[in-house]
């Protein structure tokens, strides 16, 4: 089946356009890449896959301005790529190379950007949302007009400490978009199995903090609640909570065969949803493109994410000393 279209006529350029989705494929180009990495025993431990979910960070990444902040979970390597972070630097992270962010040491759920604001790769569930009031807390204090964005999924929506965040976020009108990115499964726990109210942006109602749902397959409704609630928080109105209803096409993480959902619910998003498919379509049809400018940026992705596993490969793994460095404790310890 086709990809639904859109019937409204987007108010977007053609070169806007063209960026989102050449955005969205260099995610998915990249996790596919890194599938195939981690199946060839070249990445270890977790790694948990975006694909699917692209828009939501394209779309958001869109309404951010720069010196914008951003924490989210372990699902994290679109959230880098979408911020500007160098793929070559990620690629050789999920790697444990030398060449990584965290010197390969921190691998796919721990990974910064100081350049790019970018506030981690969080593995533990809900962590990075008082974490990410807190850094709206600074940007308060400092008065500087930033905005962070605090992603986390639908089951890290039913944390208790989610809800301590709200209260302070409000209470002190921090500019925070708190972003749940609802893919309606937590590992292998759907919402309907976890979840008592049928929508978790209005649980922020009981705290006065306002939000919406949104459609997470369209990036352009992504931008468009993206910057409204931009423009709350920056306006000094506190935070804003946007629901943003998306589906993750591949399991939990490398090793969930994902017995939980049929392959005929995951065909039918892909084959009827699909955000990058869908930006496809209207460059297609609206003449912004031709098939051939768009060959032109798949092949330009898959140079961009061949080099970045390629740098990735060639890049040393860390050495022994560097096992004391970036920790808390300044000195090794003596040998007895
Ligand atoms: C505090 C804590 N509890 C449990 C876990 C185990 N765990 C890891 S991911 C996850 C599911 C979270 O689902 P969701 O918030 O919907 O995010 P998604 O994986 O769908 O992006 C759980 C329970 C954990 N890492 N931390
Ligand atoms: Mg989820």
């Amino acid at each position: 089946m086709a990809p639904r279209k859109s019937t409204k006529k987007p108010n977007v350029s053609a070169e806007e356009l063209k960026a989102y989705y050449r955005d969205m494929l260099l995610i998915r180009r990249f996790e596919e890449k890194a599938g195939q990495l981690y199946g060839m025993g070249l990445i270890g431990g977790f790694c948990h896959l975006y694909i699917g979910q692209e828009a939501v960070v394209v779309g958001l990444e869109a309404a951010a301005e720069e010196g914008d902040k951003r924490v989210t979970s372990y699902r994290d390597h679109g959230h880098m790529l979408a911020c500007g972070m160098d793929p070559n630097g990620v690629m050789a992270e999920l790697t444990g190379r030398e060449g990584g962010y965290s010197k390969g040491k921190g691998g796919s759920m721990h990974m910064f950007s100081k350049e790019k604001h970018f506030y981690g790769g969080h593995g533990i569930v809900a962590a990075q949302v008082p974490l990410g009031a807190g850094l709206a807390f600074a940007d308060k204090y400092k008065d500087n007009g930033r905005v962070t964005f605090a992603y986390f999924g639908d089951g890290a929506a039913n944390q208790g400490q989610v809800y301590e965040a709200y209260n302070m976020a409000e209470l002190w009108s921090l500019p925070v978009v708190f972003v749940i990115e609802n893919n309606q499964y937590a590992m292998g726990t759907s919402t309907k199995r976890s979840t008592m109210s049928p929508s978790y942006w209005e649980r922020g109602v009981a705290y006065g903090i306002p939000g919406e749902e949104v459609d997470g397959m369209d990036v352009l409704a992504v931008k468009e609640a993206g910057q409204k609630a931009v423009a709350h928080c920056r306006a000094g109105k506190g935070p804003y909570i946007l629901e943003i209803k998306t589906y993750r096409y591949r399991g939990h993480s490398m090793s969930d065969p994902a017995k939980y959902r049929t392959r005929e619910e995951v065909q039918k998003m892909r084959d009827e949803r699909d955000p990058i498919e869908q930006v496809r379509a209207l460059l297609l049809t609206g003449e912004h493109a031709t098939e051939e400018d768009l060959k032109a940026i798949d092949k330009d992705i898959k140079n961009i994410v061949n080099e970045s596993a390629e740098f990735a490969k060639a890049s040393p793994e860390p050495a022994l000393d560097e096992l004391w460095t970036d920790i808390y404790a300044t000195e090794a310890p003596q040998e007895a």
